[in-house]
């Protein structure tokens, strides 16, 4: 988006345009009670546990100028002799769902950013089993207390996050305290500045989960490269009293008992013959872990991402992404959406567009997301908030980027959806920029060396016909997205059937973004990006297509962007009022003009996918 300054790098111009696997055991440790733990770790697949939700009202008090932290309002305190007195009550006070961003629960917290303190009182009956409270995300910072002592912090707003409170649970009432603080900061992920409403709160679902004394703590299970018939894999454990790991896939009668290494590591590997998961066939399979007590169950694809010079190819085939970008929001309640039927109607609606792709930008969605797209057969970009300027020269910032890229990538690797992880959006070219990102890249493949990785880059040079990609990063990436707004942000100065692009890189090329905005329903001049008129946008798609049909490297294309969603840097009166107006879909889900252009392009080239069989 970029309001002020160049939205492409053009040198040269002189006509347009404004512009092997790697184990993190050290970090996936167990947490020595009573140690705070920054950056905890959580474990894969807490559907599949024996959980209690602790989603629901939560009482709450807004702490504008964040004073709750020196005052101790995870204390609880209250008064009980004469000349006592606190100044807060979480009783009497209001309450907030949770799951739910705070902005649009309340019309006074519709622009808030600052602390919310939550609580939540709970019942629990001592067991034999360990006991952990996992938070799906919390936006941005969250410090958490139980019964009066901080168990942690964590930074993040889209990545789960849990603490072991194993022995710190009362055998009855406990009482839950978060201090929730949404504040932008100079050195966060995202940073100050970025277009969507930066809604805070507790945002995904809470969780009381018990395991074993040891337990299944991570696994990860694929197809090894490039292979349609070798599955490998390993189990982690958490605990010291189990020797072997049982894995099993009882439909292709797969059933293997693996020891267990003195990190607690089982690995695995097994010719087997899997029907490959694509958008065509969404196969999926049981697959059950087991070690001692623990059982641990997922259902999973197998399906190969490669890529071959210019082409991607899945399970061996090239394909071409049909893609959307989508925002996590649900429009109509002008919220963050968090539901499994928010997450069905977004996919629902790129389906009907005829996608088989969706770039989920500019951070980690709901695990509901992941889970449908693998059912309904939707391949998936997934992205860390690294979206334009961020302090790259800041080690503090490195180590978070590493953090959220591990927290999304254990989550998710075991979604074949997934099928690139993204690294940034639209970051500026620098020595400081590259170091930071290709540091990234490298962690983020010993993390998962199974799928792509790849970045929005925007930086181009547009020499009188030729369109380049002048970003250094494109050395690390394995497929290079695009973002372009010509026709918006950018004049087209040649005729769109006369851009020739350039890609010397011998790597596939995805247009990661384009598009331009429309009010639903205003009418007016096709020719001027002022009227804000369906038609203008209508024809901006009429000519990216003209464009994006002569670009012969080109393996997919994700239009900016699936429906309006809010955004606090969009205040055109009537025209935007705090909406980016860019949806090929209104907030309303209504279908602008220039939706039924990308529908026709899509339906044309499915019937030449041989994917979909
Ligand atoms: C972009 C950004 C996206 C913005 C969009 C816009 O380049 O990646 O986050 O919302 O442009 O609408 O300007």
């Amino acid at each position: 988006m970029k309001i002020t300054g160049c939205r492409f790098i053009i040198a040269y111009v002189n006509i347009l345009l404004l512009p092997s696997l790697f184990f993190c055991e050290k970090t996936f440790g167990q947490t020595p009670v009573n140690q705070v733990d920054i950056h905890p770790w959580a474990m894969t697949n807490v559907d599949g546990r024996n959980k209690t939700s602790l989603n629901g009202k939560w009482e709450a008090i807004i702490d504008s100028y964040d004073a709750g932290k020196n005052r101790g309002y995870w204390k609880d305190a209250h008064a009980t002799g004469k000349s006592d007195f606190y100044e807060y009550d979480f009783k009497g006070g209001i309450t907030l769902n949770v799951p739910g961003d705070f902005n649009s629960q309340l019309p006074e917290l519709k622009y808030y950013e600052s602390t919310v303190w939550y609580k939540r009182s709970f019942n629990y009956s001592k067991s034999n089993n360990r006991v952990f409270l996992h938070f799906g995300a919390v936006n941005y910072i969250a410090d958490v207390y139980l019964n009066g002592i901080k168990l942690g912090s964590h930074e993040g707003g889209f990545t789960p996050f849990q603490f072991e409170v194993t022995g710190k649970l009362n055998n009855g009432q406990n009482t839950l305290i978060l201090r929730v603080n949404n504040q932008r900061r100079a050195d966060g992920l995202p940073s100050l500045d970025y277009d969507w409403w930066n809604y805070g709160g507790i945002t995904r679902d809470v969780n009381l989960v018990e395991t074993p004394a040891t337990f299944i703590e991570d696994y990860f299970v694929h197809l090894a490269k490039g292979t349609t018939d070798h599955i490998e894999g390993w189990v982690k454990l958490n605990g010291e009293n189990e020797k072997t790991v049982q894995i099993s896939i009882p439909a292709l009668k797969f059933h293997l008992s693996v020891p267990v290494n003195g990190d607690g590591l089982a690995r695995f590997s097994a010719k087997l013959h899997p029907e490959p998961w694509s958008p065509g066939h969404p196969k999926l399979y049981d697959v059950s872990f087991n070690s001692g007590a623990d059982t641990v169950t997922d259902k999973i694809g197998f399906r190969n991402i490669t890529v071959k010079g210019n082409e991607i190819l899945l399970n061996g085939r090239s394909i071409f992404l049909r893609g959307v970008n989508a925002h996590e929001e649900a429009p109509l309640r002008a919220a963050r959406a968090y539901t499994q039927e928010d997450a069905l109607e977004m996919l629902n609606r790129a389906k009907e567009l005829g996608c088989n792709f969706v770039r989920l930008p500019h951070y980690p969605q709901n695990e509901y997301v992941l889970h449908l797209a693998d059912k309904m057969g939707i391949m998936l970009w997934e992205e860390i908030p690294i979206w334009q300027t961020i302090q790259f020269n800041n080690p503090d910032v490195k180590t978070k980027a590493e953090t959220f890229m591990k927290e999304m990538v254990s989550r998710d690797r075991n979604r074949c959806s997934v099928i690139i992880w993204s690294l940034s959006n639209e970051t500026t070219p620098s020595a400081g920029r590259d170091k930071f990102l290709v540091s990234l890249a490298g962690y983020t493949r010993s993390l998962d060396s199974t799928r792509l990785i790849s970045s929005a880059l925007n930086h181009l040079k547009y020499e009188q016909n030729k369109m380049i990609i002048a970003d250094t990063l494109v050395k690390v990436l394995d497929v290079i997205g695009v973002n372009e707004y010509l026709g918006w942000y950018g004049q087209w100065g040649t005729p769109p059937g006369k851009i020739v692009w350039e890609n010397p890189f011998n790597k596939p090329i995805i247009m990661s973004e384009f598009g331009a905005e429309a009010l639903y329903g205003n009418h007016g001049s096709k020719d001027t990006a002022s009227s804000w008129s369906e038609e203008y946008q209508e024809q901006v798609y009429k000519d990216q297509l003209t464009m994006l049909k002569n670009i012969p490297f080109l393996r997919g294309v994700s239009p900016w962007v699936l429906t309006d969603f809010r955004s606090p840097v969009r205040n055109l009166p009537r025209l935007q009022d705090g909406w980016n107006r860019k949806g090929l879909l209104s907030d309303k889900g209504y279908k602008k003009r220039a939706w039924y252009i990308m529908q026709a392009w899509y339906n044309e080239l499915e019937k030449n996918d041989t994917n979909k069989k």
